[in-house]
């Protein structure tokens, strides 16, 4: 899908983007919806569901598709709510790593042990950005933001590596350098039941990249230079690729056959 065609998928009244020049979310927005195409799904077969943030924007209002907007952090609870009542419904996650990893880590730690049928899209760009760039569960070591000036004194969270231990069916990381790999990542993952997690580690040129004096491009080249595949990387490379693709059955197929075993 070409990126006129894109316009297709897009509520007209919420373009030009709500985003900075140079945001990642906008290329995680479009590798999303040429994800969706490449499995075949509609977006009327979708619901999407974002908590509070940049990313959480991604979805609503910019998609032609259901969508809702929860409290911060909430998102994936909700998502499940939707998908046990409506199962016939593609339901994707889609939010940042405050949101996900840090107020809603308890919910994702859960859904994935669950293996609940959902996908969470989660764009890593190292902080909390919408409030003004606060440190994180995932800020790197060292790295400078607004409440930690002289560097992060704390270690990241590698949430694909968690999220793979808790039990999902897939877990994938690339990064916004890595377009056509995401792309393949997210409907790979489309296809497949149970818990399924891709993380996008995105540039934010407005928090981090204004701090660090690095334009979008140099910080997608860095971003491109930092990774490394799975098993390969070092401690402060990123890791991209995929780390887990299991087949067991999802909650939905499991609730099913104990529902009908019982009847
Ligand atoms: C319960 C609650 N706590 C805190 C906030 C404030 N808040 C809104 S967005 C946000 C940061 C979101 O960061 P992230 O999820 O990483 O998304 P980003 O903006 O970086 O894409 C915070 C802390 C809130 N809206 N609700
Ligand atoms: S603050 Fe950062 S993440 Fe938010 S829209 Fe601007 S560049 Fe994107
Ligand atoms: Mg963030």
């Amino acid at each position: 899908m070409k990126g006129h065609a894109l316009h297709a998928f897009l509520r007209p009244e919420a373009l030009p983007t709500v985003f900075c020049p140079g945001c990642g979310n906008g290329l995680v927005a479009g590798a999303l919806l040429r994800a969706l195409a490449q499995a075949g799904i509609a977006l009327r077969q979708t619901v999407f569901v974002a908590g509070i943030g940049c990313a959480a924007w991604i979805p609503s209002p910019h998609f032609l598709a259901d969508s809702l907007h929860v409290a911060h952090g909430r998102a994936i609870p909700t998502a499940l709510g939707v998908k046990l009542r409506r199962p016939e419904l593609c339901v994707i996650v889609v939010g940042g790593d405050g949101d996900i990893a840090g107020i809603g880590g308890n919910h994702l730690l859960h859904a994935a042990r669950r293996n609940a049928d959902l996908l969470v899209v989660m764009v890593n760009n190292l902080v909390y950005a919408m409030t003004g760039g606060q440190v994180g569960p995932t800020t790197p070591h060292g790295l400078p933001t607004s409440t930690t000036p002289y560097g992060n004194p704390e270690y990241p969270m590698d949430v694909a590596q968690v999220v793979a231990a808790a039990g999902a069916n897939y877990v994938a990381r690339w990064t916004t350098a890595h377009l056509p790999q995401l792309e393949k990542a997210l409907a790979r993952a489309l296809t497949l039941e149970g818990f399924r997690f891709v993380e996008v580690v995105s540039q934010c040129p407005a928090r981090v990249g204004g701090r660090l004096a690095m334009a979008p491009v140099e910080a997608m080249k860095w971003l491109r230079a930092q990774s490394k595949p799975v098993g390969e990387a070092g401690p402060e490379e990123i890791a991209v690729g995929e780390y887990v693709v299991r087949h067991r059955p999802g909650l939905l197929r499991t609730l099913k056959e104990q529902n009908h075993g019982g009847a």
